[in-house]
């Protein structure tokens, strides 16, 4: 999707995520998001040096988070207060209800990037003749597991 994805590892290898992380936080607010036990508060706590931002165990029996940050809370960074990290409430779940199917594509950039090109404007990129996305496909330019999950979103919308 043109997202830069880093895979880090908070409490083995905390100095090298911390330096890693420090250049893309800086002269700017950051919003930490994602379920509830994914390592956020921990993350907070790894780079602000006296946030104590409580951290939860995850749950043996349900195998998640169990919601332990309650409000979202703004820390600065630097005494200068020129970035931010942002620590909030872990969610369960991820829905996209309240997305229209025919808004999806837009919002998947790699996908959505072609449909100016389809021959009709309300073009839903599944069957119709002259689809830019589909062409887009069959050349190479989207991947296929990123088209067949627009496909599976789109059903369920
Ligand atoms: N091994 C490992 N464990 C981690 C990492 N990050 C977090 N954890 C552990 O995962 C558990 C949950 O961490 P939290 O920081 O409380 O998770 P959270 O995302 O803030 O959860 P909520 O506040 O419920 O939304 C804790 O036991 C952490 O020690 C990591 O990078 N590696
Ligand atoms: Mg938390
Ligand atoms: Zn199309």
């Amino acid at each position: 999707m043109g997202v830069d994805v880093l895979e880090l590892a908070l409490k083995r290898d905390g100095a090298e995520a911390r330096a890693r992380l420090t250049p893309l936080l800086a002269k700017r607010a950051t919003l930490v998001l994602g379920p509830s036990g994914a390592g956020k508060s921990t993350l907070v706590n790894l780079m602000v040096a006296d946030a104590k931002a409580q951290i939860g165990e995850i749950s043996q029996a349900l195998n998640t988070g169990r919601h332990t940050t309650t409000a979202t809370q703004w820390y600065w960074l630097d005494a200068a207060r020129t970035s931010a990290l942002i620590d909030s409430p872990g969610f369960q779940e991820f829905g996209l209800r309240h997305i229209g199917a025919d808004r999806l594509a837009a919002l998947m950039p790699d996908v959505g990037g072609h449909a100016g090109e389809c021959r009709f404007y309300n073009c839903t990129h599944r069957h119709e003749p002259g689809c830019g996305v589909l062409a887009a496909l069959a050349r190479g330019e989207i991947a296929e597991s990123r088209y067949r999950i627009y496909r599976e979103i789109f059903e369920e919308l």
